[in-house]
C-alpha cells in the first residue's frame, strides 16, 4: 500500500457517491460496497488518493457508487486498466473490482497474468456463479449440474477454482470473504490492501435474482478453521480440498512486489516526453 494517508479519518460514507445504486434489492454487492467504503475509511485514506477500477458487469458497477477517482471500463480488461494505472501512479491504492464473468472468463487470462506480475494493487471478485446483468447464463464458477431456461441440465462443466488457479499463477495474498458478513468482509479487504503487491479477494456475494438458492450461504460460509500459512504446498492442499466457504485469508507469502527494472522499462513521465516531441 502505497497512498497518502488523510489528516483525520473519513467515515465509510465519505467513500460514497451520490447515485443510488441499482441493484436488485437483496443483491450481495450491496453490502460489498458498504464493506469496501468501510475498509477504505478503516485504511484512513482519502478518496482522492484511491481508484477503484472495474470491467463489466453488475458488480462492476462500483466505482460509480464510490467517491473515488473511477474507471467502469471494457468487460475483462479491469485488471489491465488497473495495472497500467498504478504503474504509472504509484501514489494511488488501486482496488480492482469485477464478477466471476467479468474476471475469470473474458478476463481469465488477465487474472493469469496478473497474479505473476505482483503489481501491488488489490483484485476483489464478487462471486455469484452465474452472468448476472446479462440475465442468468453461467459462468466459469458454476456448478456443473446447475439447471436453468438457458442451460438446461447444467453445463456439465468442471468448475473453475479461481483461488486454487490464483495459487498457481504466483499469487501471494489469497483470501474469500463472504458478503453476508459485512465486517469480516471489510477487514479482509483492509488486510488485502495492506499487503505488499498482488492482493486477490474473492468475495461470495449472491445474485438473489437468479441464483436465489445462494441464500442459503449464509448457513454455509463458515471461518477457515486453520492460520493462514505462507507455505505454497500447504495451500496448494488446502485448496484443492477447500469446500468453497473457508472464510478468511487462505494464503499469504512473502514474494516481493512488483519493481520496475532498473535500466529495464522507460517511465511513463520519459515516455511522454517523447511523444511530445
Ligand atoms: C466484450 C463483451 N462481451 C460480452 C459482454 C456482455 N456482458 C456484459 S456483463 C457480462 C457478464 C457479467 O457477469 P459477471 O462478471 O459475473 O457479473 P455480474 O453481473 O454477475 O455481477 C457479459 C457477458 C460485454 N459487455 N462485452
Ligand atoms: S441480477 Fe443478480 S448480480 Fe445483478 S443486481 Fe440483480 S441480484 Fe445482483
Amino acid at each position: 500500500m502505497s497512498s497518502v494517508v488523510a489528516s483525520s479519518p473519513l467515515t465509510a460514507q465519505a467513500f460514497k457517491s451520490d447515485y443510488r445504486p441499482i441493484w436488485c434489492p437483496g443483491c450481495g454487492d450491496y453490502a460489498v460496497l458498504n464493506s469496501i467504503a468501510k475498509a477504505f475509511a478503516m485504511l484512513e485514506l482519502k478518496p482522492e488518493n484511491v481508484a477503484v477500477v472495474s470491467g463489466i458487469g453488475c458488480s462492476s458497477r462500483i466505482p460509480a457508487y464510490t467517491n473515488c477517482y473511477g474507471l467502469h471500463g471494457v468487460h475483462g480488461r479491469s485488471l489491465a486498466a488497473g495495472s497500467g494505472l498504478k504503474i504509472a501512479r504509484p501514489d494511488l491504492t488501486v482496488l480492482v473490482a469485477s464478477g466471476d464473468g467479468d474476471g475469470y472468463s473474458i478476463g481469465g487470462n488477465h487474472f493469469l497474468h496478473a497474479c505473476r506480475r505482483n503489481i501491488d494493487l488489490t483484485y476483489i471478485v464478487m462471486d455469484n456463479h452465474v452472468y448476472g446483468m446479462t440475465k442468468g447464463q453461467p459462468s466459469p464458477t458454476t456448478e456443473p449440474g446447475w439447471s436453468s431456461k438457458l442451460a438446461p441440465g447444467g453445463t456439465g462443466l468442471r468448475e473453475f477454482h479461481p483461488l486454487v488457479i490464483a495459487l498457481a499463477s504466483g499469487a501471494n495474498f489469497i483470501a474469500r470473504a463472504y458478503s453476508g458478513d459485512p465486517n469480516g468482509c471489510a477487514a479482509l479487504i483492509t488486510e488485502a490492501v495492506r499487503h505488499p503487491g498482488f492482493s486477490f479477494v474473492e468475495v461470495l456475494s449472491p445474485c438473489v435474482t437468479f441464483r436465489p438458492e445462494q441464500r442459503a450461504w449464509k448457513t454455509m460460509a463458515h471461518p477457515a478453521p486453520v492460520e493462514p500459512t505462507d507455505d505454497p504446498g500447504r495451500a496448494a492442499r488446502r485448496l484443492m480440498t477447500d469446500d468453497g466457504f473457508n472464510i478468511g485469508v487462505l494464503y499469504q507469502g512473502r514474494r516481493a512486489p512488483y519493481a520496475r527494472a532498473a535500466g529495464g522499462a522507460q517511465s511513463v513521465e520519459a515516455l511522454a516526453c517523447q511523444f511530445r516531441l
